[in-house]
């Protein structure tokens, strides 16, 4: 669930792809489509299809359809968040689902364009629904009201985890992406109530929309083959890293990251059981 920005290589147009990649079929639920996304492209037209939501869900309800895993994404409003959280409290998720939240909201200690403080108290209550969140520190600093901070240690991080587990509850997984503790590092970090676990690597600086995206996608895909969390994070932060490298040096293509011509790598790595 998040939108399609038909230019601009995020949201659905990177999920769904990554998803397929994974070996898993993938349903989507469109929130929004946009001309391009709004991390630097000017005048982009915004259709909202919160309307259309209820209607999908009660197209669903009434064929008997369930599913295995929900991933929300970028979501371009408030009451939209609100039409995630009743669907997630509905007949579509069953026990068994695993629900997946990237609070995608902002990134270097700011919102994203159109999004505010309302939007983000309706996102504290999607991410108590969820059993792992992927927030990276801008959000995960506006979750639980600590100060934004571009230099920290590892006791920063883990009161930023452990407020974001006194939202979610002390059971779930919090994934933070964008986490390093020196000059030229970043990585993701995945922690739990008892442990903790940073995958660091190098940092590039190609500060872009959509790698939170890669990410999050690369790791839902690895976590429904049967990865687990810290597994699912290293395969996400190797394709998105690899990704970012095909990027790197191409000033025309400022807008996003060229995941597609290393989707085969991570193909062969996610597909584990895979007989083909
Ligand atoms: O998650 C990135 C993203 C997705 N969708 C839209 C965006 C962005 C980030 O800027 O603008 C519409």
């Amino acid at each position: 669930m998040q939108d399609i920005s038909c230019v601009g290589q995020c949201s659905l147009t990177v999920a769904l792809p990554i998803l397929s990649a994974s070996g898993n079929e993938t349903c989507i639920l469109p929130s929004a489509v946009l001309s391009s996304h709004t991390g630097g492209f000017k005048d982009y037209t915004f259709r909202d299809l919160t309307d259309d939501i209820p209607g999908i869900v009660r197209h669903w309800l009434s064929e008997g359809i369930d599913f295995d895993a929900f991933y929300t994404g970028y979501l371009g409003t408030a009451r939209q968040v609100g039409l995630v959280i009743e669907i997630l409290g509905g007949k579509l998720r069953k026990p068994s689902s695993l629900v997946v939240v990237d609070p995608a909201m902002g990134d270097n200690g700011v919102f994203y364009k159109g999004l505010d403080g309302e939007f983000l108290r309706e996102m504290e209550k999607l991410v108590a629904m969820a059993d792992i969140i992927i927030p990276n520190v801008t959000e995960a600093c506006m979750l639980t009201g600590i100060e934004y901070r571009t230099e920290y240690d590892e006791a920063y991080v883990r009161g930023l985890v452990d407020g974001l587990l006194r939202i979610t509850g002390n059971e779930k997984t919090i994934v933070i992406t964008g986490v390093g503790f020196k000059q030229g590092e970043t990585g993701a970090c995945v922690y739990t109530a008892n442990s903790s676990f940073h995958y660091p690597h190098e940092k590039l600086e190609k500060n872009v929309s959509g790698t939170g995206d890669i990410f999050a996608s690369a790791f839902v895909g690895a976590m429904m083959n049967g990865f687990g969390a810290v597994e699912s994070a290293k395969i996400a932060a190797d394709f998105t890293l690899a990704a970012i490298k095909e990027t790197i040096n191409r000033p025309v293509h400022w807008y996003g990251v060229k995941f597609e011509t290393v989707l085969g790598r991570y193909i062969e790595r996610v597909n584990k059981n895979s007989d083909l």
